[in-house]
């Protein structure tokens, strides 16, 4: 792992260097303004953060490093969270050492096998899966070292390489564990060292034999791997990892937060919103049918699954390239079908909702991504949430390492009361309240 530790420390060394000349030459220099609006609304648009793994354009989607989606969705999982590390793509000898790494790795230790099957079957996959990590946490290298007061600040990054390691190659079999055991009900599948780490993950679920599967497994881990800083659950696993609580605690931070139906849980939400549609008027609704369900739930106060997002403009390009999956894999699958007719029929109805307030009526990657997985037989679809969890751990990860090898101090932006906001609107002469 030398090379890729050597790899990921040039990243760290361009960038503390980047850093150094711009506080060096610019430390008081503003980069935008906050307004009473973002204040109190989620801090939507505010410039807050630097995240160096990802970055999300608002019109043309995810790039991690310089490569736009088109350019990474056909790597393996392995290579693109080497690119998110690295800042670059492994040669075909990093790759395969990296690949070596994970199968090294991979082994659970005896007492979570036992704790995986004493979880009592109701809970929801992704409290379990945020379980088995947090239960992983004792095993954090660098806790032991930090502990054993053996770390000096500048070696704090390659702790949390090498836990990134050692969780990453954990994760398939935590999560295929769960599906097998507490979802099927059935044994779980051994790791085959011979597989790649996402034919593993598919092999592992045991639901389809098909190559398409492993394919759509890696691709599934591709597309969901960072989505650059401020997002709930990437943000939340930083935040915690900020205070040097380590890569586990912070990952299962992260997953609690992926865990909401505005985040991560929408592509569950989708498929039972697919679902619901198809018991309503069969498997081949029309667009009439589509257009009064959704306005039914809009008018029911609830929001419409897999669309909508706070930072992008337009259609997901994720959502995109799954639909080509689809299309060339699965064209006649009535969920794909009704999954087209919702992307005709869904924008059009939110144009016009609430007087255009929705800021993006287009389709996210939620709005596709469950209807593939049910398609070739994970039909747990409360499993879906779980698979998005792996492949965001990759973007925690990677934005933690990056941070700690830049020095970057805890995370502690300052909060103010609506008195203290109210008292600054004053000294601006702005209208009070009693004077509206
Ligand atoms: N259906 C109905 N109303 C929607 C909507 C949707 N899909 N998307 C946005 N709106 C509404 C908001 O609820 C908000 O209404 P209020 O002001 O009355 O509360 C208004 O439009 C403006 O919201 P916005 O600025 O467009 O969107 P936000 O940045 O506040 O929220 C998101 C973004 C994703 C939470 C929202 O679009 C949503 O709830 N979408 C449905 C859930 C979903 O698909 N989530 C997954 C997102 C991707 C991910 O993170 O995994």
């Amino acid at each position: 792992m030398e090379q890729f530790k050597n790899n990921v420390k040039k990243r760290i060394d361009i960038l503390g260097k980047e850093i150094s000349w711009m506080l060096a030459e610019h430390a008081d220099t503003a980069v935008g303004e906050v307004s009473v609006k973002q204040l109190l609304g989620g801090m939507r648009g505010l410039t807050a953060l630097v995240c160096n793994t990802s970055f999300v354009d608002p019109y043309r989607g995810l790039f991690i490093s310089d490569y736009a989606i088109p350019e990474f969705a056909d790597k393996l999982p392995e290579e693109v969270f080497y690119l998110l590390c690295a800042g670059k793509f492994p040669s075909e000898t990093e790759l395969a050492e990296l690949q070596e790494e994970f199968s090294f790795r991979a082994e659970l230790p005896e007492y979570l096998w036992t704790f995986i099957r004493q979880l009592p079957h109701h809970l929801h996959p992704m409290t379990m899966f945020s379980l088995c990590i947090l239960a992983l946490e004792g095993q954090s290298v660098f806790k032991q070292r930090y502990e054993a007061g053996e770390l000096t600040k500048s070696e704090y990054w390659e702790l949390m390489l090498e836990d990134a390691l050692n969780l990453v190659a954990k994760l398939p079999v935590i999560a295929a564990a769960i599906y097998r055991i507490h979802l099927l009900r059935e044994e779980p599948i051994d790791y085959r060292p011979s597989l790649d780490w996402g034919a593993n993950l598919a092999n592992m679920l045991g639901v389809n034999p098909e190559l398409s599967f492993a394919e759509l497994v890696r691709l599934y881990m591709v597309l969901h791997c960072d989505h650059e800083g401020g997002n709930v659950s990437a943000f939340t696993s930083r935040v915690v990892n900020s205070a040097l609580s380590n890569l586990y605690y912070a990952t299962s931070a992260g997953l609690n937060g992926l865990a909401g139906p505005l985040h991560g849980l929408a592509n569950q939400v989708c498929l039972k919103f697919i679902r619901a549609i198809h018991e309503r008027f069969g498997e081949s609704p029309s667009t009439d049918q589509l257009d009064d369900f959704v306005k039914e739930e809009l008018k029911a106060g609830r929001v419409i699954p897999g669309y909508g997002h706070a930072v992008l403009r337009v259609t997901d390009p994720r959502f995109t390239a799954f639909m080509e999956f689809g299309n060339r894999h699965c064209p006649n699958s009535p969920y794909l079908q009704t999954v087209k007719k919702l992307y005709y029929v869904v924008p059009t109805i939110l144009k016009a909702y609430k007087a255009g307030k929705v800021a993006n009526p287009y389709p996210n990657v939620d709005a596709i991504s469950g209807t593939l997985l049910y398609h070739y037989g994970i039909t747990h679809f409360d499993f879906y949430t779980v698979m998005f969890g792996i492949s965001r751990t990759f973007g925690f990860c990677a934005q933690s390492i990056i941070a700690l090898g830049l020095n970057q101090p805890i995370i502690r932006p300052k909060s103010v009361t609506n008195n203290w906001l109210k008292e600054f609107l004053k000294s601006k002469n702005a209208p009070s309240e009693t004077e509206e």
